[in-house]
């Protein structure tokens, strides 16, 4: 099948021509596209905001902007990272696309919805966009801790209520693929059968469903106190601040495992293929995946070990915390093992999950110093956490958006890439990011605090290397992209199957037809079983 019949030149519903076959279609390849305009356009503003704060950082006193400007930029670069690129990102991009072709489906159960998602996600972007001119750009942070949120004459109300808008987005979404994978899988597809990439945007798709709304509340109270004073936060009032935090990491948490359960499927996608060996453990990094969305959603307090709660919560907190990073250590193992006498060949999708794997567990490991109870106390509110939180989101989350973009890209637009740029953009990025996040670890053991604008001039030398160390990292991120962009003037073609994927995307034509499966697709035993596709290539002699 060639370029002429795929989804690009068959708007779905039919009858629609030009932009208005984009912007009302159903087709979930097309919007899983028009996610990936749209999220990596704010995933640009967020690092240039990101890059005018690091700049303001790399020497004590007020260089580049003074501490209200800070805030603003502070504030705007933490909603759009969080809200608008790294939770929505590889679900609504990915899973969009990737969810109904991997379990054999035409599109998802339920089209229409799936493209008010994403006029949902727009509005809330735009809305948070009018937030900065209206009574001043917001200056709480993305948290939007009370009373300081109730109280600050910014533009507040209107964030939060971006915020609600993105999470109705998001639930929207998770109710899609749910109800996806539960009637249209192929009949002849078991649940041990699906494909890992698909059975983590699932799991995610449950805690999406089950934990925005606590937070859609908590923003309308926030509205609601700053409108009318109802008094549920407010002290002066006699309500309650940490009911608030309480709330507010209820659902923020399992937002974390809302980023980082998809960015692990497409991991488990990758190194089977680039090692042409069947997962190690599939049946385990699936129990594994379940159980980070079930306990991942127990262990919101470890936010909260210095707010003065009793001694008993904060050891079932931590026991609980710990208790997470189980499962994910099982996925590791997974990954490596997979890896294990595999027939690897390297290619951009692979050196990037190299990558999300070493600054993952980097991520992860600081994150235990953090949920045990005694350091937390130490380390709270310091860069310490910066550096854990922007290696977890941007080291695991970040690189393993990457490798799936260039796993699919050729999935998405039948073209290929340059390699030796991708390469070079992998190791930028990669270098400028420890060189980047690592020294604030040693910041903030030091006790250099977070969320100021400027600090001692003692922790200057260390701010300066993390700075470079940006620049380098942001090099290396522009370089990804430009190189992805290129591809579309040169016509490479990619073919069907450009890695020797075995999943059911690999079987269809790049990009697929409007209908996803020309033929009937046949679905595999095991889907990553390698040898029964050697054998069902023609001419393989069997
Ligand atoms: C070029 C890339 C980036 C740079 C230069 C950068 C820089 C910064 C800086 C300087 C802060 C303030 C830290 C503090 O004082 O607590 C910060 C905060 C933050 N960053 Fe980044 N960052 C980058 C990428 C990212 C990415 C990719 C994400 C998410 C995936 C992210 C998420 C956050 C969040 C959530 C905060 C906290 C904001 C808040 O608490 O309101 N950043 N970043
Ligand atoms: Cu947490």
């Amino acid at each position: 099948m060639s370029a002429e019949t795929s989804f690009f030149n068959t708007p779905s519903p039919a009858r629609y021509k030009g932009l208005g076959a984009w912007l009302l279609t159903t087709d979930h390849k097309r919007i899983g596209l028009m996610y990936l305009v749209v999220i990596l356009f704010w995933f640009a503003i967020g690092v240039t905001a990101g890059l005018f704060m690091r700049t303001q950082l790399m020497s004590p006193g007020s260089t580049l902007m003074e501490a209200q400007t800070y805030n603003a930029f502070f504030t705007v670069h933490g909603v759009i990272m969080i809200f608008l690129f790294i939770i929505p990102g590889i679900p609504a991009i990915f899973g969009n696309f990737l969810l109904p072709i991997q379990i054999g489906a035409e599109d998802v159960f339920f089209p229409r919805l799936n493209l008010l998602s994403w006029y949902l996600y727009v509005a809330g972007g735009i809305i948070a966009i009018i937030s900065l001119f209206v009574s001043g750009a917001p200056d709480t942070g993305w948290t939007f801790y009370v009373p300081f949120s109730i109280t600050t004459k910014t533009g507040v109300s209107i964030t939060v209520f971006a915020v609600f808008v993105l999470g109705m987005s998001s639930m929207l979404t998770g109710i899609n693929f749910i109800t996806t994978v539960h009637r249209l899988r192929h009949r002849d597809m078991g649940w041990m059968q699906i494909p890992l990439f698909t059975w983590s945007v699932y799991g995610t798709a449950w805690v999406q469903l089950l934990a925005t709304p606590v937070i859609a509340v908590t923003l309308l109270v926030v509205i609601f106190e700053r409108l009318f004073g109802v008094g549920l936060f407010d002290p002066a009032k006699g309500g309650d601040p940490i009911l608030f935090q309480h709330l507010f990491w209820m659902y923020s948490h399992p937002a974390v495992y809302i980023m980082i359960l998809p960015g692990m499927g497409i991991i488990s996608e990758v190194f089977p293929v680039f090692s042409r060996k069947s997962v190690f453990g599939y049946k385990s990094i699936v129990a594994a995946t379940m159980a980070i969305a079930v306990v991942g959603s127990f262990v919101w307090a470890h936010h909260m070990f210095v707010s003065g709660m009793s001694d008993t919560a904060v050891l079932v907190f931590s026991f609980l915390t710990f208790a997470v990073a189980v499962p994910s250590a099982v996925k590791v193992f997974n990954w490596v093992s997979t890896m294990y006498r595999g027939s690897i060949h390297v290619g951009p999708p692979f050196l990037f999950a190299m990558v999300f794997i070493f600054l993952f567990t980097v991520g992860g490991l600081t994150g235990l110093v953090q949920g045990a109870a005694g350091p937390n106390v130490h380390i709270h509110d310091t860069h310490w956490v910066v550096g854990h939180f922007h290696f977890v989101m941007f080291g695991g989350t970040g690189f393993a958006f990457f490798a799936g973009l260039h796993f699919w890209w050729p999935k998405f637009f039948g073209r290929m890439y340059n390699f030796r740029r991708a390469y070079a953009g992998a190791v930028l990025m990669a270098a400028g990011f420890i060189m980047h996040y690592l020294p604030m670890f040693i910041l903030g053991l030091k006790g250099m605090p977070r969320r100021y604008y400027t600090y001692l001039p003692e922790f200057g030398p260390l701010n300066f290397i993390a700075g470079i160390g940006a620049y380098i990292m942001v090099a290396g991120i522009v370089l990804t992209f430009v190189n992805l962009l290129l591809s579309f003037r040169k016509a490479e073609p990619a073919g069907p199957d450009p890695w020797g994927g075995t999943t059911l995307e690999w079987t269809v034509p790049s990009p697929p037809p409007v209908q996803n499966f020309a033929v009937e697709p046949v679905v595999l035993p095991f889907p990553y079983d390698f040898t029964a596709k050697e054998k069902m290539k023609p001419g393989s002699g069997t």
